[in-house]
């Protein structure tokens, strides 16, 4: 920074003094103050990432009966963006791939048992650390066992919840103790790891979790970034004691892709409980996160916060007739997306509301956004949502391996979506495994057609099927990935 040489009068009473001091002189400050403008914004950052929400499950998205006053006070601010899918419905690749903006083919998180040694290029919060952030990780930790040598480098602060605090016996992530420890434990008085220490905190999650963000965001000098992950709305449905109850008989909100009678009879109850249990748990996040939107206007850092609110996938109760993610239909892999504060405008102005855009592209999206670009990766899927996509690629592995070593090779299936058509390819099925059962080709025209309820892969009376299906083999062969498909 120039600086100059000033002379300083100083009057104190009847003494004189001069003194010289070092300053920036104002005439030096001036182009200084336009560089200064120049300089890109340095919000407090805050993603908020349900687990298993739907696109439809907020007040703004029309549910019929769920009210998010917080989730829709952010998106009338912001912006929502309407068409985010993710990389792949399911926990572990989808959050794999929001912190490395990479598919599941090239982190190599390819569903939840498979953990590599490194998820490879880079890592969110590296880049928001080495760009000044402070940075927390607050709720559900899925990749730590894929970035251990990161971790310290990465998280400034993290209260996971969980922890080696678990009974032996619950430790396996398959196991029957598993199920009900986390029936009986998860949700309320909960284990937590904070900063690597054994801790239980009293209270149901949603609040325990929301309020840590409260607490980490007021003491944070600027600016800091918050990467939130309540366990809520995943089963075991345990809304908080206040809110149970609140919508039995409410019922699943209709919708023409909507065959309870193709559902076994006990899983039909199941399909009516996910979806009231569901909405009351979403309240309960939005009610905490209200508290910490109240908390931080009332500090005067709201308008610099850009908080960003979406899911890890969405999931099928009843709908199609299945209880089940995983799935290409929209209601697994398209999911819930509300930015707001400082680039929300940017967002909108590029046209991307109602354009598919991917998951993947929030962190090229936030580093573009403070400053930080990132370095050169072929590998990387994501790009900066500004950039307007035709089509997003979407891909499942199969996920009937418990072996941490079985990785396999083939996609289940995959998806590319555009603003009108969606090609799904699936591959035969060698194990009978629930993630393949589907038509081999799937076309469907999203306009007039949104509950992809007619297959046009037959007919294909529009013409794009050929093009779609060569642009989705590129994609895949540019990304690593391999799907068996007959001609
Ligand atoms: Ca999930």
């Amino acid at each position: 920074m120039p600086q100059s040489l000033i002379l300083i009068q100083a009057i104190r009473g009847t003494q004189l003094k001069i003194g010289l001091i070092l300053l920036t002189a104002v005439w030096a400050a001036m182009p200084m103050l336009a560089q200064d403008q120049a300089q890109p914004p340095r919000p407090d950052i805050v993603v908020l990432l349900l687990d298993d929400m739907r696109f439809d499950q907020f007040t703004a998205a029309g549910h019929p009966y769920i009210q998010t006053p917080t989730f829709d006070e952010l998106a009338k601010a912001g912006v929502v963006l309407d068409r985010m899918y993710v990389t792949s419905p399911v926990c572990g690749p989808s959050r794999a791939s929001l912190l490395t903006g990479r598919m599941p083919s090239t982190h190599a998180r390819v569903n939840n048992h498979v953990w590599p040694g490194t998820l490879g290029g880079v890592y969110l919060p590296t880049v928001f650390h080495k760009a000044g952030y402070r940075t927390a990780i607050i709720g559900k930790d899925y990749e730590k066992e894929s970035v251990d040598a990161l971790r310290d480098d990465a998280w400034s602060r993290q209260f996971l919840m969980a922890g080696p605090s678990w009974p032996e016996e619950a430790k396996d992530f398959t196991s029957q103790q598993r199920k009900d420890y986390y029936e009986a434990h998860l949700y309320y008085d909960q284990d937590y790891q904070v900063d690597g220490k054994g801790q239980t905190v009293m209270g149901h999650q949603s609040d325990v979790l929301l309020d840590e963000l409260k607490r980490f965001a007021l003491e944070s000098p600027d600016p800091y970034f918050a990467f939130v992950c309540p366990f809520a709305p995943h089963t075991p449905w345990n809304p908080s004691k206040d809110r149970l109850g609140k919508y039995k008989g409410r019922g699943i909100p209709p919708r023409p892709d909507l065959d309870l009678d193709a559902l076994a009879p006990r899983l039909q109850q199941t399909a009516i409980d996910g979806h009231e249990r569901m909405a009351e748990m979403i309240e309960d996040v939005d009610e905490a996160l209200g508290r910490v939107v109240g908390a931080l206007r009332e500090a005067g850092r709201l308008d610099q916060t850009i908080i960003i609110v979406t899911s890890d996938n969405g999931t099928m109760l009843g709908e199609k007739g299945m209880i089940w993610k995983q799935r290409p239909y929209e209601i697994c892999a398209r999911v819930p997306m509300i930015w707001f504060g400082p680039g929300s405008d940017q967002l909108a102005e590029a046209g991307v509301v109602d354009r598919p855009v991917s998951q993947a592209d929030i962190l090229p999206t936030l580093a573009g956004l403070i400053g930080a670009p990132l370095p050169e990766d072929e590998k990387r899927y994501g790009r900066s949502l500004l950039e307007p996509r035709e089509n997003v690629l979407v891909m499942q592995y199969p996920f009937s391996s418990n072996s941490r070593n079985n990785v396999p090779e083939s996609l289940a299936w995959a998806s590319l979506i555009g603003k009108r058509y969606k090609l799904t390819l699936r591959a035969n099925d060698p194990n009978e495994s629930e993630v393949y059962l589907g038509p081999a080709v799937e076309l469907f025209d999203l306009l007039n057609d949104p509950y992809e309820q007619n297959n046009m892969a037959g007919s294909d009376t529009d013409g794009v099927l050929p093009s779609m299906r060569q642009e989705l083999m590129e994609q895949l062969i540019a990304n690593d990935a391999v799907i068996e498909v007959g001609e």
